[in-house]
């Protein structure tokens, strides 16, 4: 029997998803590649990869998206129907939500996890047959329509799954001008892995919002691996690479779990592993006991999602029901536990409202400083609960045009701001965007600079007008030219 050779893709270094997935086809035989590629492609680098997998005799190619990454994908299969008659295959988040769409491109979709049903397939390609059959979450095309096998109940036993595949001669990653095989300096010094699949929360921006209810019915949720299992991965990692500095948590909501639990991760962690570690985490899910146990064994930074400041925006348009009081508590105890945190927030939303942008700025006066933040547009991501409202209400009118603009105008949130650009909201059809709004945008940028007092940032909230954003942008280029200065001058001291 002739076993089929799997090549895996992936628009990440990082990724866990197809070197997961490489593990379980792995531990079954089947030879697998994985090839990452973070950077656009090219005559040159679209020719190499085309040619390895040739030379490589590759049976089947399956490609891993997000719905950023929809536009690399058809580029890619195209680019390797164009040379090659071997199947492809798409799956991941944009995948589970857009089949339809993806089966243009892709001869086959997986819906839903990936590791049996791609077992299932490679197993089936590698008879001699190879008709497909009813692979449960594997779509595909025939002459007479698309075939929509079943979705499989989630599994419940992660443990069962072997460790993501780090097997770096089977691995390539691009560059500009081909493929070269991954080294432990790609990963630059991080591991990163997952604790749990599933969420707790269910925000309604969120891609948890729909694949929720896509799962209903489907078995438990939120899925967590042991502790031990997660150690055990920790330290193979640690065998692999020996120069590992920073372990990142990626679990939706790394925190949902019992106290007991992380008593004894911290045992562990602390004893085996000792390295800093990140995680994720939602101010409803803040436990003190927790993240003082976390801190204990090496937890060094926290990414939290506030999103906005306004009660009314986080509970009714955003599903996530937490008070102003706890997030500020939430920010006062992890400075107090010594843990450095960067905050997420969502802006350019059209349900926000000028007097919410105000609660968010003072909301973040009362935060303790330094203050690091990280603003993202709110990007309409297809299938979500607030796409849907959005499509209802007129904001958006066709789900794939306004999402993937939305995703190409990622740079006006206010902390991409600094440099004073004007916030837009062009990519919304109905034009609910306002002056106020803008100019609200841009006092927020200012909280991105931790020297400017509090009391003028105050003042600005409560007075526009031209004169004070001329005002406000000058400030903003002053401290990013000292800052630029800082710079040089410690690259001189360095140097000297
Ligand atoms: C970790 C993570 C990241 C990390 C990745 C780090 C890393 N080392 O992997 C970082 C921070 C870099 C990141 C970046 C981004 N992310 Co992200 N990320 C995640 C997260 C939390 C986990 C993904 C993961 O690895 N899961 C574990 C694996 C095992 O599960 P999985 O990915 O679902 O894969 C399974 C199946 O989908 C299927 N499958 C997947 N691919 C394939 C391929 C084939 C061929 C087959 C057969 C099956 C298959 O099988 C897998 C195993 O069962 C998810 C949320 C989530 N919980 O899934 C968001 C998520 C995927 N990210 C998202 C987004 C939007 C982004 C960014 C665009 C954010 C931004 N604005 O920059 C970037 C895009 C990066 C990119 N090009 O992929 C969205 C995607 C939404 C959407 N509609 O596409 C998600 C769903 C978050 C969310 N809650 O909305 N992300
Ligand atoms: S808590 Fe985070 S991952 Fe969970 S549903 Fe909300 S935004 Fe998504």
């Amino acid at each position: 029997m002739q076993t089929v050779r799997v090549a895996l893709v992936s628009f990440l270094v990082n990724s866990i998803n197809i070197r997961t997935l490489a593990s379980y086809i792995k531990a079954d035989s089947y030879e697998t590649y994985c090839f990452f590629c973070p950077d656009s492609f090219n005559e040159s680098n679209l020719a190499e990869l085309i040619r390895i997998l040739k030379e490589k005799e590759i049976g089947l190619i399956g490609i891993s998206l997000v719905t950023d990454d929809y536009q690399s994908a058809v580029e890619l299969t195209s680019a390797i129907k164009k040379e090659i008659n071997i199947p492809v295959i798409w799956g991941g988040a944009h995948v589970n939500v857009m089949p339809e769409e993806c089966l243009l491109h892709a001869d086959m979709i997986c819906r839903g996890e990936g590791e049996e049903a791609l077992l299932d397939l490679v197993k089936v390609l590698s008879t001699q047959e190879k008709i497909i059959p009813d692979i449960k979450n594997i779509w595909f095309k025939t002459e007479n329509g698309i075939v929509k096998n079943e979705l499989r109940s989630l599994e419940e036993n992660l443990d069962k799954y072997p460790f993501p595949d780090f097997d770096l001669s089977s691995q390539y990653v691009m560059n500009a001008k081909g493929f070269e095989q991954l080294r432990e300096e790609h990963l630059n010094g991080e591991y990163s892995l997952m604790s749990s699949r599933g969420c707790p929360y269910s925000c309604n921006y969120c891609y948890n919002s729909y694949r929720r209810k896509h799962y209903h019915g489907k078995g438990k949720y939120l899925r967590k691996r042991s502790i031990e299992n997660v150690i055990q991965e920790l330290i193979q990692a640690k065998q692999i690479f020996k120069n590992l500095s920073q372990v990142n948590f990626w679990d939706d909501s790394f925190v949902a779990r019992k106290v007991d639990e992380f008593n004894l991760f911290s045992d562990l962690y602390a004893k085996k592993i000792k390295l800093p570690f990140f995680a994720l985490i939602e101010p409803m899910a803040f436990d003190y006991e927790k993240i003082k146990l976390l801190k204990k064994c090496g937890l060094s930074k926290l990414q939290v999602g506030i999103q906005s400041g306004s009660e009314r925006v986080n509970r009714d348009v955003y599903n996530r029901p937490v008070s102003n009081k706890k997030i500020v508590e939430v920010a006062h105890l992890i400075k107090q536990l010594g843990v450095a945190a960067v905050y997420d927030f969502i802006f350019n939303n059209p349900y926000e409202k000028s007097e919410d942008i105000k609660q968010t700025i003072e909301l973040l006066l009362k935060f303790p400083r330094p203050l690091y933040l990280q603003g993202y547009n709110l990007i309409f991501y297809p299938g979500t609960i607030i796409t849907e409202k959005a499509l209802a209400d007129g904001f958006i009118t066709d789900n794939s045009a306004d999402i993937f603009s939305s995703i190409q105008n990622p740079v006006n949130s206010p902390t991409a701001m600094k440099t004073g650009a004007v916030v837009s909201n062009r990519f919304y059809s109905v034009n609910y965007d306002s002056k106020e709004k803008d100019y609200l945008n841009l006092v927020f940028s200012l909280l991105c600079f931790n020297y400017i007092p509090h009391w003028l940032i105050g003042f600005f909230i409560r007075s526009e007008s031209r004169f004070h954003e001329l005002l406000i942008k000058t400030i903003i280029k002053s401290y990013e030219k000292l800052s630029q200065l800082k710079r040089a001058k410690l690259f001189v001291e360095k140097c000297a």
